[in-house]
């Protein structure tokens, strides 16, 4: 069956590339969750993860290397009543974006964030990205990555992230699951994707994160922080689900004087008294 969400173009990616399941994971998710396609924006940066949104019936905006937060961040903020998803690379969102994703997660807007993690920088053919494995070789790194590679998970909740949770391209229904949770909970969330790149990455492939992952059992209580950073260390094999949740975090647009008082009238449709702003700069002079 057709979705409403699936826009049938030309994709630019390899076949066999993870994107293509996580393309289908979120149309999935959308579908179920029911979303009006007027409320929904999609935000990227650069990238073969982040031309996803071009290859959905949504709207969308295409931002600068590393740069989808903040406009994911000011849309929300101008009209709270949008839902916003970033779809992002590790390179992207770790690396080039890594400064905007601490602070975006200290700000906690009410967006989603979907990263497709393939351990690479697929679109500049295979460069070591903040999340490949040490001593894997590269175009680049040719005597093998020699820097530890980053914990997104561990970061995030270290930085009390409002949802972290990790998915896998191969595990369609968790993964579904999981952004569909992360679509309706409110506050910063983070759904880091495993997820291959065929051509450059020849180590984490498909059957690689089958073997080296784990689902998270309903033992696991996600409002643990302490035990979700735990989890969160271990790899090989590495945990899959919904490692942490804080439901009590103050939502960045809802702090905002315009806000306060429950009106969440879209900045467009108000009208500005200029005899404030006159006022304001009286005072000043
Ligand atoms: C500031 C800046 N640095 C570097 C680049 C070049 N560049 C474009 S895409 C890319 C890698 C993207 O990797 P990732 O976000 O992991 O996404 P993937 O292509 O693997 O999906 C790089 C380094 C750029 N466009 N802008
Ligand atoms: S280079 Fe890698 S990430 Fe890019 S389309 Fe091909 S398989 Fe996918």
């Amino acid at each position: 069956m057709d979705s409403t969400f699936e826009y049938k173009t030309d994709i630019a990616w390899c076949q066999g590339c993870g994107n293509f399941g996580l393309r289908k994971i979120v149309i999935n998710a959308l579908e179920e969750l029911e979303i009006e396609k007027e409320k929904l924006v999609f935000v990227s940066g650069i990238g073969q993860a982040a031309k996803s949104p071009q290859y959905l019936d949504v709207n969308y905006f295409n931002g600068l290397h590393g740069r989808a937060l903040p406009p994911a961040a000011g849309i929300k903020a101008a009209n709270p009543n949008l839902i916003v998803v970033v779809e992002s690379g590790d390179g992207d969102m770790y690396g080039e974006g890594g400064n905007h994703f601490i602070h975006a997660i200290r700000r906690n807007p009410d967006i989603t964030v979907i990263v497709h993690n393939n351990m690479v920088y697929g679109l500049t053919k295979g460069q070591a990205s903040p999340t490949t494995p040490k001593g894997m070789k590269t175009p680049v790194q040719t005597s093998g990555v020699f820097e530890e590679p980053i914990n997104p998970l561990a970061m995030a909740i270290s930085l009390d992230a409002s949802f972290v949770a990790r998915g896998s391209v191969g595990e369609f229904k968790l993964t579904k699951d999981i952004i569909k949770k992360a679509i309706t909970h409110r506050g910063f969330s983070l759904v880091d994707v495993f997820q291959a790149c065929v051509t450059f990455n020849k180590i984490n492939t498909h059957a690689w994160f089958k073997k080296n992952t784990y689902s998270l059992d309903d033992s696991h209580d996600p409002t643990d922080r302490n035990k979700a950073f735990e989890l969160s260390l271990q790899s090989s094999p590495w945990p899959l689900g919904i490692f942490y949740k804080n439901e009590h975090k103050p939502i960045f647009e809802e702090e905002l004087a315009v806000y306060r008082n429950g009106d969440k009238t879209p900045l467009y449709k108000r009208t500005r008294d200029p005899k404030i702003i006159d006022s304001l700069l009286q005072q000043k002079i």
